[in-house]
């Protein structure tokens, strides 16, 4: 029955290091409580989902007291990762689409990993988000790590970066050019220097509204998969949407994207047929009312089942026959 069934496999990273504000740990929870995999249920062609819950992890003894300057929560930045690195490269070897709950952002340091050591290892990347979290340790004002995933994933960044003690696992193997980012509108002062001097694919709030949002993903797409052959990777901060379509995040900025805007590339990146991974991250279910959270976290299931097929079209009965059309 479920032969032809497109494969999900559903894994929570309650992770919370990579920033300071309490309560990202609580996303997985929150958007699972509200009916992930029930509305996920609900999709035409029925999915075979698999939950395969929270990641969980413990320090190395070796690692225990290693730190690096200017990177907070470093060992378990470090600890989780790696174990989440493996956690995706086994679903998607299990041929499913794997969909990641965050938890902050740093975790798009380990589901890369993962899915480039999978068998679909030729990969591109679309970073969803306000923020390019291009980061190193030298250029961050924060400190937080989930502003430097994509420096730390960068082929191009490798010599910018000091010895990572414990983070030997992590090849710095994606090149920039596999890379497109959707939605900027907060940029460092480095982080728009390497922009520029490397010519990163990076489409801000500014394109989205001189072109639509459909012809930005096709671009973006274009430009990291020409030859429409790779295993895309969507790693969605929901901060990329407007602070009014998801206020329950801790780095909110105002003048972003809508949630049709959302869903509308989601929706185009589900018919490419080439999804493979997707995060959700960055839901803090402590920030903001009731009403907020729950505005959130419904916004990142419709994301979600965006991608995985989700039509607002509407369900085509399966026998028009028995239909009481008269
Ligand atoms: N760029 C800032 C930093 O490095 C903010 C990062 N916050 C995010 N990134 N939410 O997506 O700390
Ligand atoms: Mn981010
Ligand atoms: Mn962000
Ligand atoms: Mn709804």
């Amino acid at each position: 029955l479920h032969s032809n069934a497109t494969r999900v496999g559903i894994l929570g990273v309650p992770f919370d290091k990579g920033q300071t504000k309490i309560g990202v740990g609580n996303g997985p929870a929150a958007i699972r409580k509200m009916g992930l995999i029930e509305r996920l249920e609900q999709i035409e062609g029925k999915l075979d989902i698999k939950d395969f819950g929270d990641v969980s992890y413990e320090i190395p003894p070796n690692l225990e007291h290693q730190n690096v300057p200017n990177m907070k929560g470093y060992v378990e930045f470090v600890a989780c990762n790696h174990k989440l690195s493996k956690s995706v490269e086994n679903i998607i070897n299990e041929e499913r689409i794997c969909v990641t709950l965050g938890g902050d952002h740093s975790l798009g340091l380990g589901t890369v990993d993962g899915h480039l050591k999978s068998k679909n290892e030729n990969v591109c990347v679309l970073w969803v988000d306000a923020h390019p979290d291009l980061n190193t340790n030298k250029t961050s004002n924060s400190g937080n790590v989930h502003g430097m995933p994509m420096a730390l994933l960068a082929k191009e960044l490798s010599d910018y970066w000091p010895y990572l003690p414990g983070l030997d696992w992590q090849k710095p193997i994606i090149s920039l050019r596999n890379i497109a980012y959707i939605g900027l509108r907060s940029v460092d002062l480095y982080e728009r220097v390497v922009i520029d001097k490397l010519g990163i694919n990076a489409f801000g709030m500014e394109d989205i509204e001189n072109y639509g949002i459909s012809t930005v993903v096709e671009m973006a797409i274009n430009k990291i998969d020409p030859n429409k052959d790779k295993s895309i990777h969507v790693s969605f901060d929901i901060d990329a949407l407007d602070t009014l379509e998801a206020p329950s995040t801790g780095s909110a900025v105002r003048g972003g994207m809508t949630l049709r805007e959302g869903i509308q590339l989601m929706e185009i990146v589900h018919r490419t047929g080439r999804l493979s991974a997707l995060d959700l991250v960055e839901v803090n279910p402590n920030i903001g009312t009731e009403q907020e959270v729950h505005r959130t976290v419904d916004a990142a299931i419709h994301i979600i089942a965006a991608g995985l097929g989700h039509s607002r079209r509407g369900l085509r009965p399966k026998n028009v026959n028995t239909l009481p059309l008269q």
